[in-house]
């Protein structure tokens, strides 16, 4: 059966329960190396913890690109100009996106996102704080190409998608979304990306495992969520938040866990984990420049600019959608 919950369309069975989740978690806890995919993280009280996290002393990246943002209004400007949609993937920040349109002068803003509820509430917010400028929200999954409103069919686009949001997905998702996205945005769009750097394990390793326990709260929430909506008994209190860096990927790994042998249930189904073993929750891939430039090429972008933040922890990336021609 398929519900609505604000104008967001999920799929439950007869028992209200999300099945797309439960087949996730149910796949996820049946592999040799459990994984569950990093998206369930987000019900309303992750989104939350997620908005604490960006708070964080230890969690640079949100401050690193603001400052960023603000500081480079100029040149944005100047290798952005005036007139363009500006297209942004996911429903966009209070602060980053009047930054950027502030800078630009857009002639119209398209935030795309799955959830219609955080979609009408930001699109209403931006709305608000720039009168005059036409704003055409699009509720879509924007992991596929999507359809943007024909009222913006003449004006040259800019992708937006800041955060290092990319860096959550393993590069041939990451590719599929960039792909994706020169699809939506057409030839000749240009794409502003924010990308966190490769640094300091212990800085990033701290990011991810903050002092005052509020990433670890981050993922055992999704424990607390498979309990709660897949009728789960997983012990929490056997479980620990851990934040692993993996060189040969560029990536910190979030990971739960089991202090001891477990045994639970979930939607009826058995499992076991051996003391030592854990539940992969999240990657967040880190870049340098060869890096994040290879990943964009390899989706059809060609980098223009990059700027730092002023201590090198975070890269935004400005790159155009040439047309396709043929090697070399
Ligand atoms: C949303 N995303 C870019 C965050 C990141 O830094 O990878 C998610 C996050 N997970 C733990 N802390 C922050």
């Amino acid at each position: 059966m398929t519900t609505q919950k604000g104008l967001k369309l999920v799929e439950r069975d007869e028992e209200g329960v999300n099945t797309a989740f439960r087949s996730d978690v149910l796949d996820g806890l049946s592999q040799p190396q459990k994984a569950i995919p990093a998206r369930w993280l987000y019900d309303d009280a992750g989104s939350q913890l997620f908005e604490d996290i960006t708070q964080l002393p230890e969690y640079y990246p949100t401050r690193a690109e603001t400052e960023i943002l603000r500081g480079r209004a100029k040149e944005f400007s100047a290798m952005i100009g005036p007139g363009r949609a500006v297209v942004e993937f996911g429903s966009g920040s209070s602060v980053k996106t009047p930054l950027l349109l502030s800078a630009i002068e857009p002639t119209a803003y398209v935030p795309l996102d799955i959830s219609g509820d955080f979609l009408r509430a930001a699109a209403s917010d931006l709305a608000a704080k720039f009168p005059g400028l036409p704003v055409y929200p699009v509720e879509a999954d924007f992991m596929r190409k999507v359809e943007l409103p024909g009222e913006i069919d003449d004006l040259p686009n800019l992708g937006f998608f800041p955060g290092s949001t990319i860096g959550n997905m393993v590069a041939r998702t990451a590719v599929d979304l960039l792909r994706n996205m020169r699809e939506t945005l057409g030839t000749g769009a240009q794409l502003l990306i924010g990308m966190d750097l490769i640094k300091d394990e212990n800085v990033l390793v701290a990011a991810y495992d903050d002092a005052a326990g509020v990433t670890a709260e981050f993922n055992y929430n999704l424990v607390r969520r498979i309990n709660r909506e897949l009728d789960g008994d997983i012990p929490l209190d056997a479980l620990t938040h851990e934040a692993r860096w993996k060189d040969d990927f560029a990536r910190i790994e979030m990971h739960l866990v089991a202090g001891r042998d477990i045994e639970f249930s979930v939607y009826d189904r058995s499992f076991r984990m051996k003391s030592g073993e854990t539940i992969h929750t999240e990657n967040s891939h880190k870049f340098n420049r060869r890096t994040s430039n290879m990943l964009l090429l390899a989706a059809g972008w060609e980098p223009q600019a990059r700027w730092l933040d002023s201590e090198n922890r975070f890269s935004l990336i400005l790159a155009v959608a040439r047309p396709e021609r043929s090697a070399p």
